[in-house]
């Protein structure tokens, strides 16, 4: 095994026996041809960005910095089934949660990573998740032979290095060992039904094998994730599946949001509200620091879905799309030497090369079905510090203070558009009992209701009970605890089917979130949580989307649908009997359905007007 000279010297400066001997493990397992360490130097950073070049993993586009990435066919999503945590003897966790015995899981992936980098570079980067030299940094090691992923990794997370030499020798950080496996001729990865990412809480580490897309491969993105909500849980902080933003108020008063949303309900337009500042878009870190609620965003970059990006909806991130600078599309459709995408605003070419190979329009797959010329999970990788509209704050050590939490999911005839919640521990209730509906597509029955807790049903690491008790200690904490919100962008009109809100009215409701948590606008209070009244929306309508706010959108909209509340609350009430959650969280589930109960005695109707609620 070949460890360059240079390499070998990188490793030794940082002085870390835990370093050393988890390259060597890595090495002995994998049994790369050669090895890299990559320090934070220029130099090496565009050692990596060429080397993705050579191995031919990035394709260069005919716009400068611009390059483009293939996964394998069937492998352009996460992989929820062969995600899985390693359990020892009595460890389980609820919700459905995928575990494998450990012993078991561990000799299984050895077995699939015993000689997986055999003839390949073996590539040692150090990252920081968070922004360094911060109470929120978090070191991790990515140990990949697949250059792509290691560039992906440089655009989306801060360097780790210098982090690492403050380690003074301490194991306090992630590693990450990802292997693509053996690949075919166009370089994927060509073991697919072997693929697994395994989750090894003991030891804070993630192996994944047989991969490439970002979400399977990438270990700071989704693994890491994984890792730090019970590394949270374990010391008291969060880590969310949420955006950070400012809402950009009156009198230039900036105020910051976390928001968590499941895919597809909003998450990121929410975040790219225009007249908003972002700093992030995926994964916060949430931390008290100075008796303040603060959030960091974990990354530096976006792994964005780049379907429907185009001049009109999303302009800001279009202009970073089609402007000279270091980006990786994946899985959309070249066509010489330019990116194609669904929803781009132009005209597709009838062919191309994309995840498929060759590609021509009308061709399907080996079941019939037809072949998109990008694929609907098609992704960006771009800098935050390119957008427009980044806050300035993104990379504050000290992270940004939080002054409200928004959970929002997709639901067609039940929750209100925007809901402040009664309190913190309303608030959590609301969180864990969000829900969204499946849409045509994904697969499945549409319009199907699935519990997602905090949206982050999918990166849970503990018993859903013990996450639960963080998020309520976790709000007593400081001295200002932060007003929680539910918002939904998807009611619609029973009879006609058509969505009874505009895309953009989100913005008004974060306005109004805004005044509430300054008081400077009063609120209804339902059985719900408090909702705006009707006068004040007339008035935040009128300034920020120039739009009469007529009275027949605010009964639509507000009617506090009393009949799909109680029912859905009884759905929560099943799924959380069945479970271990603290006492008041399961008092407050009750509150929640009496509260319904005496507003059915009282209104004795399905649905009340927000007029008869204000009265
Ligand atoms: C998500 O699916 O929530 C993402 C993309 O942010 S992935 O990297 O696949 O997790
Ligand atoms: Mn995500």
């Amino acid at each position: 095994m070949n460890i360059k000279e240079k390499s070998r010297e990188k490793l030794e400066r940082l002085n870390n026996e835990h370093v050393n001997e988890i390259v060597e493990m890595a090495v002995e397992l994998c049994q790369p041809e050669e090895v890299t360490v990559i320090s934070d130097s220029e130099e090496d950073v565009e050692y990596i960005r060429q080397l993705a070049l050579e191995t031919g993993e990035e394709k260069p586009l005919d716009m400068e910095g611009h390059t483009y990435h293939f996964d394998g066919y069937n492998d352009q999503a996460r992989d929820k089934e062969n995600t899985k945590y390693l359990l020892t003897g009595d460890e389980d966790f609820d919700l459905d949660i995928n575990s494998i015995e450990r012993n078991e899981g561990l000799e299984e992936i050895f077995s699939y990573l015993a000689g997986s980098m055999q003839g390949k570079e073996m590539i040692v980067r150090f990252f920081s998740l968070g922004p360094s030299d911060s109470p929120f940094t978090q070191p991790a090691i990515q140990i990949t032979d697949s250059s792509y992923v290691a560039h992906s990794e440089d655009i989306l997370y801060r360097p780790g290095y210098d982090e690492f030499m403050k380690l003074e020798g301490s194991d306090d950080f992630f590693y990450f060992i990802h292997s693509a496996g053996e690949l075919d001729e166009r370089g994927n990865s060509k073991n697919i039904d072997k693929r697994r990412i395994y989750i090894d809480l003991q030891e804070d580490r993630v192996f994944s094998v047989n991969n490439q897309y970002a979400g399977n491969s990438i270990g700071l993105k989704k693994l890491a994730f994984r890792l730090a909500i019970k590394k949270a849980s374990n010391e008291g902080w969060l880590a969310e599946h949420m955006f950070v933003s400012a809402v950009n108020g009156p009198e230039d008063r900036k105020t910051y949001f976390t928001g968590a949303f499941p895919s597809a309900c909003g998450k990121t337009s929410t975040a790219m509200i225009p007249g908003n500042t972002v700093v992030g878009d995926d994964i916060a870190y949430l931390k008290i620091l100075d008796d303040e609620v603060r959030a960091a965003n974990v990354e530096r970059g976006i792994f964005g879905i780049i379907r429907d990006v185009n001049p009109e909806d999303d302009p800001i991130i279009y202009k970073v799309l089609t402007t000279p600078r270091e980006l990786i599309f994946s899985n959309v459709l070249i066509n010489d030497g330019q990116p194609y995408w669904m929803g781009m605003g132009q005209e597709i070419p009838d062919e191309g090369i994309n995840y498929s190979g060759e590609w021509y329009k009308g061709k399907t797959d080996e079941q019939g079905n037809e072949i998109t010329p990008s694929h609907k999970n098609a992704r960006y990788t771009i800098r935050m510090s390119d957008l427009d509209n980044c806050d300035a704050r993104y990379n504050d050590p000290e992270g940004v203070p939080v002054e409200g939490f928004v959970y929002g999911g997709r639901d067609s005839d039940t929750s209100m558009p925007v809901v402040e919640t009664l309190d913190w521990s309303h608030g959590v209730l609301v969180g864990a009992c969000l829900e969204s509906e499946t849409t045509a597509a994904t697969l499945g029955e549409a319009g199907k209701r699935t519990h997602n807790p905090m949206a982050n049903l999918d990166f849970l690491a503990l018993p859903v009970g013990e996450y639960i008790q963080n998020h309520l200690d976790f709000g007593t904490g400081s001295a200002q605890t932060p007003s929680v919100f539910g918002v939904n962008y998807f009611l619609k009109d029973e009879e006609t089917g058509e969505y009874l809100n505009a895309i953009l009215d989100k913005k008004v409701w974060m306005q109004w979130m805004d005044r509430r948590v300054h008081g400077d606008m009063e609120a209804i209070e339902t059985p719900v949580g408090y909702i705006p009244r009707y006068e004040d929306l007339v008035e935040l309508f009128a300034e920020y989307m120039d739009k009469d706010y007529t009275r027949k959108d605010y009964e639509e909209q507000f009617a506090l649908r009393l009949d799909k509340y109680i029912a859905k609350y009884e759905r929560m009430a099943e799924i959380y009997e069945e479970l271990t959650v603290p006492e008041e969280f399961s008092q407050e589930l009750k509150k929640q359905q009496q509260r319904l109960q005496k507003a059915k005695e009282e209104y004795n109707n399905a649905v009340v007007s927000p007029f008869e609620l204000a009265k």
